[in-house]
């Protein structure tokens, strides 16, 4: 479809900005590689990320996948839950340390990712890229920003695509990475 036809897809992907004393973040080397999606650089701050979130699904994109550096991972990690508790290990860019504390007091458990997070994985492995299904995104600000993003889709009333991709903090080179999210994209962009 041509933009003339009025069939514009509108997909957001999201990095986050370094934190933890990083110069760089895995999330945003890799995004800036994209080309045809709308991006967004998402402040490491519990307190922030929510309301960064709130403004981009107001806008009314047609799928958003948020992603972000995950230490420890070698492989792309397409997650499928996100969980109501903040237990940071080390304090956000705003210098707060919540630990044992819901993310939206009262709020539901979790919810689940509303991407085709199978197919995404499979996909991306079958193009030679590590990646798995993954039944965490920690307990930080990553985990927050897709339990804040799920909400605020809810609170929308809105039944877009919404997930999150952790990429490998260190060990793939960001045009790989870069290669996985096109992929995951590709994929969206098949069922929009
Ligand atoms: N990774 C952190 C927060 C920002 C990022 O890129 C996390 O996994 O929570």
């Amino acid at each position: 479809m041509t933009e003339e036809e009025g069939e514009t897809v509108r997909i957001v992907v999201t990095a986050f900005e370094p934190f933890g004393g990083s110069a760089v973040n895995a999330s945003l080397e890799a995004v800036r590689l994209l080309e045809d999606v709308e991006t967004a650089v998402l402040p490491v701050s519990f307190a922030r990320v929510g309301e960064a979130l709130r403004g981009i699904v107001a806008s009314r994109p047609d799928a958003v996948v948020c992603t972000g550096e995950a230490g420890g991972r070698s492989a792309v990690s397409v997650e499928r839950i996100a969980v109501n508790l903040m237990d940071a290990g080390i304090p956000d860019n705003d210098g707060a340390r919540p630990v044992d504390r819901e993310i939206l007091p009262g709020g539901p458990a979790a919810y689940l990712s509303t991407l085709p997070t199978r197919p995404i994985a499979e996909r991306i492995r079958a193009c030679g890229i590590p990646a798995e299904l993954s039944y965490t995104a920690g307990t930080y600000v990553c985990n927050c920003a897709f339990y804040r993003l799920m909400a605020a889709i809810r609170a929308e009333g809105s039944r877009i695509p919404g997930g999150f991709i952790h990429v490998p903090a260190a060990g793939m080179p960001p045009e790989r990475a870069a290669e996985a999210l096109r992929i995951a994209v590709r994929i969206l962009r098949e069922g929009l």
